[in-house]
């Protein structure tokens, strides 16, 4: 062997080491893949890789992400051999504890040098369509001199079977992302055995059809491996690289087997591997020599980020726009949204709050053009699209709306990866129904604490004719289950302004919003003209929309469309000498978050609750039940709506004052 074959042998021998080190140690983990990928990962990070571990956030590096997030150790070696601060050797002896950065899958929020979050198979690889948006959205902003960077995948069989990888290839294809590499770890082994068990698809066809470029290379021959990256790098289409590997390469009794996919490979088989390698260090010691080559391999990138800085540096105005152009909306967005917002208070508009969202989008896209739209083809029925917002398409990467087609788990995936990529506020839309399509992505926003705005209308039986598969039921409700998401359902289109106000602010909270198809009152605006700066009432989460006149028997709260339909109940009931205070409820999350003075204030236990949402009404209990009264009502849908007219549903379904007022009368025993 030549010295340089040797050299990045045992560089990727040092990677196979500590995958099958750290697995035995916790007894638990994958390292079949970390065994099988480590040549195509040392030459990668050897050669191509475009990093600098002294500056994991520098902005031009190119994104890497283990998309076969399973892998975890291939990463976490990566990551230590190349000198990043951490993981250090002994946050690897501690791989999948309690307190260690090595958790079992990657999480990008414990490390740097994990641009994302991966383990859910095929979503690494559909975040890395989002970043490589990103990065030519930019690069067409800002030129080659300040964003030219390649966004590379390691995905797994899995990756590449997972319904999501046809949404996400057939929109890298579509939009001609070049500069996307995928690295496929074909072992032809998944957990179950043989890819053949579950299998019969020509990958690299479909990839191809999807207007991709593929290559096939030895996954263990460094020059064919350097071959197969150097075409895949000249062609202009998005690359599929067909790695042939081994699983668990280096483990003579059970490499090529699925032994190796996802338990420890035991004492006696780790023996048998070292002699096979050649490695003769203990656990968790790299030879010097072995070290300092990885060592050199992370200090390669420094040249092109001192460069970069350079000509950042060089051009003061061109610096600057593209940090104001890079600068997420933030708290400016509520600043930019006053004047619309006091247009509505002096002339009130009943509308649609997904019509109410598109017109609060008008004043934030045009002030805040790295706000990236879209939708998963409802752009008509979601209102995502505004007039300055112009479409990315394969010629003209500067545009600013994504027709994402009819792909909603693509969709919210690519969000993630322009959010994560930075630079960029994404926000998409489709039906709220299909939420469900795209959920653990919406997950995943929140588990990467990502500020990506989910745009879901027609978000109850308010729909009307579609019927019962088109109307949420349990959705909105269900959506709140998911920790570090803010779900928002605003009444009107003060709220609606507001809740946008509030998405954009959260960099590191995702939103949903959950919009009306049908016109909604105008229900704010008496009093809000008094505030200045205008005060975000739906920042607290709930807040008394109305005082009740008589004495204060009861408490309505509701969300969205209903909270109009709440007005009327409490008018009713003031009729009848019988004091009700209306509480808009537009999130949950954000109520709770108050302090308990203002959250009793607002929604005393004292008094009798009752709370309006057609929707599933699992949930309202802990706002309407407790405290010195008996327990309240939980007006709601816990059933599939159907096909009729919105007015006839609400009716049919009991949303009126006649069906409400005397359930409340009957619990005040009047
Ligand atoms: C969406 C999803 N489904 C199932 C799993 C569980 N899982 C983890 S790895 C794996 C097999 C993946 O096979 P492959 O990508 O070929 O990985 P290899 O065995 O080659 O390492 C499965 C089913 C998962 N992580 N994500
Ligand atoms: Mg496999």
């Amino acid at each position: 062997m030549t010295t340089e074959t040797t050299r990045l042998a045992d560089m990727a021998n040092a990677i196979r080491a500590l995958s099958m080190d750290a697995v035995q140690a916790a007894n638990s983990g994958h390292p079949g893949m970390p065994m099988g990928m480590a040549d195509v990962a040392t030459v990668l990070f050897d050669e191509y890789l475009k990093f600098d571990p002294a500056a994991p956030h520098w902005d031009d590096r190119d994104r890497f992400v283990l998309s076969a997030g399973h892998g975890s150790m291939l990463i976490y070696s990566l990551l230590h051999l190349t000198g990043y601060a951490r993981p250090t050797m002994d946050d690897i002896r501690n791989f999948r504890q309690l307190g260690s950065p090595c958790a079992g899958h990657p999480e990008n929020f414990l490390l740097d040098g994990v641009e994302c979050t991966t383990g859910p198979l095929g979503q690494g690889l559909a975040m890395a369509v989002g970043m490589a948006i990103a990065e030519r959205h930019l690069n067409a902003k800002h030129g080659d001199d300040l964003v030219d960077h390649r966004t590379w995948v390691i995905a797994g069989d899995g990756c590449l079977m997972e319904g999501i990888n046809h949404e996400a290839v057939g929109l890298a294809g579509h939009l001609g992302l070049g500069r996307m590499i995928v690295l496929w770890d074909d072992n032809n082994i998944t957990i179950d055995g043989s890819v053949e068990l579950s299998s019969s698809e020509d990958v690299e066809a479909r990839y191809r059809a999807s207007k991709w470029h593929t290559v096939r290379c030895d996954g263990h021959d460094p020059a064919d491996i350097r071959r197969a990256l150097d075409e895949a790098i000249a062609d202009p289409r998005p690359s599929l690289v067909a790695c042939k590997t081994v699983i668990g390469k280096g483990a003579p009794n059970k490499q090529g087997t699925s032994a190796t996919h996802g338990a420890p490979l035991g004492a006696e088989e780790i023996e048998a591997a070292r002699k096979e390698l050649g490695w003769s260090a203990e656990p968790f010691v790299i030879p010097d020599d072995i070290a300092a080559a990885w060592k050199k391999t992370g200090e390669r990138g420094a040249a092109a980020r001192e460069a970069w800085h350079q000509r950042y540096e060089a051009d003061k105005d061109r610096a600057e726009a593209y940090e104001a152009s890079t600068t997420l909306p933030g708290a400016d967005a509520g600043a930019v949204l006053q004047d619309y917002i006091r247009g509505l208070v002096a002339e009130p508009k009943k509308v649609a709050t997904r019509k109410a969202s598109e017109m609060a989008l008008g004043p934030l896209t045009e002030a805040f053009p790295n706000m990236i739209g879209g939708s998963a083809d409802l752009t008509g029925s979601n209102n995502t699209k505004t007039k300055s917002t112009g479409p990315i398409t394969v010629d003209n990467y500067d545009g600013s709306y994504v027709y994402y087609g009819i792909r909603e788990f693509g969709m919210a995936a690519a969000m993630n990866g322009m959010a994560l990529h930075g630079g960029i506020a994404p926000y998409g839309g489709t039906f709220l129904i299909f939420s469900d399509y795209c959920r653990n992505a919406v997950r995943l926003s929140a588990l990467q604490q990502v500020g990506v705005t989910y745009v879901f209308t027609h978000d109850s039986i308010g729909l009307g004719e579609d019927g019962p598969t088109h109307q949420p039921v349990e959705q909105v409700m269900s959506l709140r289950l998911i920790p570090n998401l803010n779900v928002m359902r605003p009444c009107d289109t003060i709220e609606t302004a507001e809740c946008w106000a509030i998405a954009l602010a959260n960099a590191h909270t995702p939103s949903v919003l959950a919009l009306s198809r049908q016109n909604l009152p105008q229900l704010r605006g008496d009093g809000d003209a008094d505030w200045a700066p205008l005060k975000n009432m739906s920042a607290m989460g709930a807040y008394r929309l109305k005082s009740a006149e008589a004495a204060r028997k009861v408490v309505l709260i509701a969300t969205g469309s209903e909270v109009a339909l709440a007005c009327d109940v409490a008018k009713a009931l003031e009729a009848d000498g019988i004091g009700a205070d209306v509480v808009s409820m537009p999130c949950m999350e954000l109520f709770e978050a108050q302090d308990a003075s203002y959250k009793q204030d607002v929604v005393p236990d004292t008094v009798l609750r009752v709370s309006i949402e057609a929707g599933t009404t699992l949930g309202w209990e802990r706002f309407t039940h407790g405290g010195s009264v008996a327990n309240g009502l939980n007006i709601g849908l816990d059933r599939f709506g159907a096909s009729a007219p919105a007015e006839q549903l609400f009716e049919r379904f009991g949303f009126t004052v006649d069906a409400i007022v005397p359930q409340i009368k009957a619990k005040l025993g009047e």
